[in-house]
């Protein structure tokens, strides 16, 4: 059995959030603690507890949560000013929720990263 953890629980909408798209495969959310103006999160719905967990069988999910952020973006008006998707996995990679999410960074001209 997977973890429970904070996203699952926004799924099954026993907290809130700011829901921004929803399909079968996945929900996507403003971040609670944006990091840009635009931040949001792309979460599947199936349990995988980060990358490193994902398998060949997720290959198509981890590509739909990138092309829904993709269009997301595109429906929003700022994909051609453009953005930065982020998948943090892990201790050194700052995950903190261990639901595998994709984060959608836009809005403004966005600094360097991967520093420590
Ligand atoms: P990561 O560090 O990659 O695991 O990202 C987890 C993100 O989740 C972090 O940017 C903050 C966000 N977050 C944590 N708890 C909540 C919550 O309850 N609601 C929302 N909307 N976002 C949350």
């Amino acid at each position: 059995m997977g973890e429970d953890t904070i996203f699952h629980r926004i799924m099954r909408r026993e907290i809130p959030a700011d829901v921004v798209y929803e399909d079968d495969d996945m929900i996507a959310f403003r971040d609670i603690s944006p990091q840009a103006p635009v931040h949001v999160l792309f979460v599947p719905k199936k349990t995988i507890r980060g990358l490193d967990a994902a398998g060949d069988e997720d290959a198509e999910l981890l590509g739909r949560l990138a092309l829904a952020a993709a269009a997301y973006a595109r429906r929003e008006g700022f994909a051609a000013k453009g953005y930065r998707i982020v998948m943090n996995c892990n201790e050194d990679g700052g995950q903190t929720v261990f639901q595998m999410h994709l984060h959608l960074l836009a809005g403004a001209p966005l600094g360097s990263f991967g520093t420590p």
